[in-house]
């Protein structure tokens, strides 16, 4: 069988690399079907061969689809996933707009597949710093419950898309060349420079980034009330976000067994040697499809405590590979 595939957000870094994935990994696809908002379409883009044209969504582009896979922005997906629903597609909507409703899956296919069995249409795809996170601890929550994750991120600029990372880019060239760095998708400068995560605080201090990671990682991971606090900034790095995580479980957890879950683990690559002093890193982690996970060791100040550092490529396993997995999960189970 073949699918009538729509991308709706197909000019953006996430659309584009679904495109790329889909003919990677030889998807079933039967028609690609390439959308965009009316601002960004008009182009053409390459698939399997052909050129084919980048058209404004619209109720009519949205009729006759299977599957919509969507990174547009939360507006976009808001006012047409339903759209895509009710003509009959199944949405895996890359946005922040369904995942913490009641009735939509927010799914990692490593860690909770069975959510989409019962999906409604629409399936969330979970934040990037959320996704790495728990390809990560999951398996190590298996082997044991993770009582507590205090975590700190060190998110690409890829996360604020295409013109953010051709922004840190210019930045580069412009402090380089000794010019002032000049801003424009970000409200500080990025290159040799770092900041706290400028999505919106809430009264208690804590920006909607750092949310994301507390409630998702609890729905996906089905522990609504697991003890978890985040710090979230954005780094001069490209396309992959790396993770420093320390998790506190009810015993102590030896660091042998957990290197040996991690090496084992479904898209997780263990990377670790202590005696050269190489970890994951980023430039190592982007265009790869595993998250890179090491130092994982005791924690010093916890007898139950475990520190582990990782990277991932934010644009692929963060976004547009987890929605494709999705897709080929629904597919194998024949649950569209
Ligand atoms: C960010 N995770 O990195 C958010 C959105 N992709 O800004």
């Amino acid at each position: 069988a073949t699918y009538r595939v729509g991308i709706l957000g197909a000019t953006g870094a996430v659309g584009a690399e679904i495109r790329q994935l889909l003919a990677e990994r030889q998807f079933p696809v039967g028609e690609l079907r390439l959308l965009a908002s009316p601002r960004s379409a008009g182009q053409t883009l390459a698939f399997a061969g052909e050129s084919l044209p980048v058209r404004p969504v619209s109720a009519s582009e949205l009729q006759n689809l299977d599957i919509v896979l969507a990174s547009a922005g939360g507006s976009v997906s808001r006012e047409w996933a339903p759209v895509a629903v009710q003509q009959g597609a199944v949405v895996i909507d890359n946005s922040s707009a369904f995942r913490l409703e009641p009735g939509v899956p927010l799914v990692v296919p490593e860690v909770n597949p069975q959510a989409l069995q019962n999906h409604r249409g629409i399936i969330a795809n979970p934040n990037c710093t959320t996704i790495l996170l728990c390809v990560v601890i999951y398996p190590l929550h298996q082997a044991q419950s993770i009582q507590r994750v205090v975590v700190a991120t060190y998110q690409s600029a890829s996360g604020a898309g295409a013109r953010a990372m051709q922004e840190l880019l210019r930045q580069t060239q412009q402090i380089l060349e000794n010019q002032p760095a000049t801003t424009e998708i970000f409200p500080y400068p990025l290159a040799f420079n770092l900041f706290p995560h400028n999505s919106p605080c809430n009264d208690q201090g804590y920006c909607q980034e750092e949310l994301k990671m507390i409630q998702e990682s609890r729905k996906i991971m089905g522990l609504p009330a697991l003890r978890l606090t985040a710090t979230c900034v954005r780094v001069p790095v490209l396309r992959a976000h790396s993770e420093a995580v320390n998790l506190e479980f009810s015993q102590p957890f030896p660091v042998a067994k957990a290197q040996e879950i991690l090496g084992n683990s479904p898209g997780v690559e263990l990377v670790e040697n202590w005696q050269n002093n190489y970890f994951p890193m980023p430039i190592h982690a982007s265009g790869k499809d595993a998250v890179l996970v090491g130092r994982i060791r005791q924690d010093l100040s916890h007898p139950c405590g475990l520190d582990l550092w990782l990277c991932g490529d934010q644009i692929r396993k963060g976004a547009a590979l987890n929605a494709v997995q999705i897709a080929e999960y629904l597919i194998q189970k024949n649950w569209l």
